[in-house]
């Protein structure tokens, strides 16, 4: 089942360039694709990618956006001198026209045609067109922000024309608002319009009121149209990270896209001259993770900005990996959001509380929030200190000088996924089975001493234990990535498998995560070795401890809305912040889970620890081996269909839970601090 990455990318596309001087244009170079495109060469990516050629989209293609009156005038692009292309330049925003940039608006087009052909056929999985010029700023009848024609709103239409896609989301993590892609979806609730942007109370370029979180949509559209805006700059992992926990994943999932498609800028990165934050390229690995199990994996990411030329390349390059399939990197230091993307994840939050039922709890914007926020001279000198100014407040740092370490090489551990059966199960396709020499009963006498021998007797249970050891030990050693068991016992695996990670100073952080009800056996520490969260249907005695989180869902694990609402909101960021080195999934006897929903969660925790993943299930389970082992090698998850309305017990349960814990994990933060007195509960 192994199904490849397209990679769409062709040198014609650097053969434009700015001819004249333009301060607002000369980000914009050749260089962006030379060097993203060599990076994936040189990291030996692109040799492991399905290279897909492009083509140039046609007429019909780029009407499928743009009018007739536009795209003839950029037809007549090639044919004019210097002045003319000048003057031609003028009517638009920051944008600029060369001989040969209609032919290349074509291409990238056409790549983006390219991409969604590929993926749509089945012939990959997933893929990025690295193109030039990008195209989320373009309109119907104007070009705009470097953009001629809007790659992904053409790509978009295409796919519902051409495969009968009902629901397209279109992700735009670039640090610009996308307006062209607003305006071509604003009425429309098939195409779910994401955005987050540099917005600064509408100082920022495209300065437009419709960037605030107010726009939401028109008409039949309303809620479909999403705004983050950004009033500071130098937003980290973290604000990205939150914005997706507790306000894209939760309303993308509800809303069950057919096909995923990225308007990926990476000038939302580090070092970025435009953007100024300081998310680190590795978190673009996380991004595109997050995305990997809607839609069944179809996923198609499609160049837009990014102009500081190694955060570039870097976030490129992590993106690809991702897609490749490789483990993603362990986060680096999620400290929680700052206020100001609270403020704008509450906003947001609240703006959509009518239209997705996920948010139906999200508390209501503050009312001294409003979006006519004047700026005092005060705030703005404030906001400059941080970003451009030394703590003297004198020496500008430009973007481009600020330094961060390249993220760490990506190890992908030579064996993907490893199980351990009883005998005589079928392992499953691409997976390989744990042998273990040595002496079943000397080993696990030694790891676990007389106490759980007793449970344990049976000499099939012992080896079993043993083979658990012995995974354990090999994905310490980085030689198997994941690993799933059938045990005898889940509770005693579970005892033995954290008190051998408890010795081990490789995995000293352990996410447990329980599906079901069951006592469990390990012993809750307060020390953080452990991390436990326990999903079920038994109320269970809240222990007020920062380290076992019980969810008591009303219907138990068989509920879809209330299981996604726990994992999207709760568990990931509960596990990103937690940063384990291990998780250990474990399945409870009859907790009733549904299968698609399994999957999600086996899918999602992999973006954890680097994807160090064991789960534990008992004996006999055996249905659900090949879907879980299928989703350890990296295989999407099924679709859930779009999501019923949560229970309003549950909402209350998680929303309890959530304000008890936002204190010590600051990641589960949805408000900003001042306004926190007002929430309900
Ligand atoms: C330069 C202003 C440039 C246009 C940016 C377009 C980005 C497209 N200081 N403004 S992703
Ligand atoms: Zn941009």
């Amino acid at each position: 089942m192994t199904m490849g990455t397209a990679l769409i990318y062709d040198e014609e596309m650097t053969k434009y360039k700015l001819l004249w001087v333009d301060p607002a244009c000369k980000i914009e170079t050749p260089e962006r694709l030379t060097v993203s495109h060599g990076a994936l060469v040189r990291t030996g990516l692109a040799d492991r990618c399905v290279s897909v050629p492009v083509r140039e989209a046609t007429d019909a293609d780029v009407l499928l956006v743009h009018s007739e009156e536009y795209l003839e005038a950029v037809k007549k692009t090639p044919y004019m001198s210097l002045e003319q292309l000048m003057e031609f330049t003028l009517q638009y925003g920051d944008v600029y026209f060369h001989p040969n940039i209609y032919h290349c608006a074509k291409l990238a087009a056409g790549a983006t045609l390219q991409l969604v052909d590929s993926v749509m056929t089945r012939r990959v999985r997933n893929g990025l067109a690295l193109v030039r010029p990008p195209g989320h700023h373009s309109s119907t009848s104007a070009a705009n922000g470097f953009c001629v024609f809007n790659n992904v709103a053409i790509a978009t239409r295409y796919a519902k024309q051409k495969y009968g896609v009902k629901r397209v989301l279109i992700v735009d993590w670039d640090v610009h608002h996308g307006q062209g892609v607003q305006y071509a979806f604003e009425d429309d609730p098939s195409v779910l319009y994401f955005s987050w942007h540099r917005y600064e109370h509408q100082k920022f370029w495209p300065n437009l009121r419709e960037s605030d979180y107010s726009s939401v949509g028109k008409d039949k559209g309303a809620g479909f149209n999403i705004n983050v805006p950004w009033n500071k700059v130098g937003m980290k992992n973290s604000d990205y990270l939150s914005v997706f926990c507790h306000l894209l994943l939760p309303v993308a999932y509800e809303f069950c896209p057919d096909l995923v498609l990225v308007c990926a800028g990476f000038d939302s990165a580090i070092g970025d001259p435009e953007g100024h934050m300081c998310a680190t390229p590795d978190i673009f690995a996380h991004l595109s993770h997050l995305l990997m199990n809607l839609a069944e994996g179809k996923l198609c990411l499609v160049l837009e900005g990014g102009y500081n030329l190694t955060s570039l390349a870097q976030s490129v390059c992590q993106t690809v990996h991702t897609l490749l399939g490789d483990p993603a990197p362990q986060p680096a230091n999620l400290q929680g959001p700052c206020e100001s993307a609270l403020e704008s994840l509450h906003c947001a939050r609240s703006a959509h509380k009518p239209y997705w039922s996920c948010l139906k709890h999200a508390a209501d914007k503050p009312s001294d929030l409003s979006t006519q926020y004047v700026q005092t001279e005060e705030q703005r000198s404030e906001e400059h200190n941080g970003s451009e100014q030394t703590e003297e407040g004198e020496q500008e740092v430009k973007a481009e000088e600020v330094v961060w370490a390249e993220p760490p090489k990506r190890s992908t551990p030579p064996l993907r996924t490893a199980v351990v059966l009883p005998e005589g199960a079928a392992c499953p396709d691409g997976c390989e089975p744990i042998s273990s020499s040595v002496d079943p009963s000397a080993l696990v006498v030694s790891q676990l001493g007389e106490k759980f021998l007793r449970e344990a007797d049976e000499r099939d249970a012992l080896t079993a234990l043993c083979k658990l050891l012995t995974l354990l030990g090999k994905m310490e050693k980085n030689e198997i990535c994941n690993g799933l068991a059938l045990v005898h016992d889940v509770a005693t695996a579970m005892t033995c498998a954290v008190q051998h990670c408890g010795g081990n100073s490789l995995t000293n952080r352990v996410l447990i995560v329980c599906v079901g009800d069951a006592v469990l056996p390990s012993p809750i520490t307060e020390d953080g070795k452990t991390l436990v969260v326990h999903i079920g249907s038994k109320e269970i005695k809240d222990q007020k401890s920062k380290y076992y989180i019980p969810v008591c869902l009303k219907k138990g694990c068989s509920d879809v809305t209330g299981f996604m609402q726990a994992v999207l909101g709760l568990l990931l960021p509960l596990g990103y912040q937690y940063d384990p080195s291990l998780v250990l999934l474990v399945w409870m006897p009859d907790c009733g889970v549904c299968e698609g929903v399994w999957q999600q969660l086996t899918g999602l925790l992999q973006g954890l620890a680097q994807g160090h993943t064991l789960v534990l299930m008992q004996e006999n389970e055996k249905a659900s081996v090949d879907v879980t082992a299928s989703c350890l090698l990296g295989n999407p998850a099924a679709c859930l269909g779009p999501l019923d309305a949560p229970l309003p017990e549950d909402v209350e349960t998680l929303e309890r839970l959530r304000l008890r814990l936002q204190a010590d994990w600051n990641l589960l933060q949805t408000t900003a601090p001042e306004s926190r007195g007002d929430e309900e509960h």
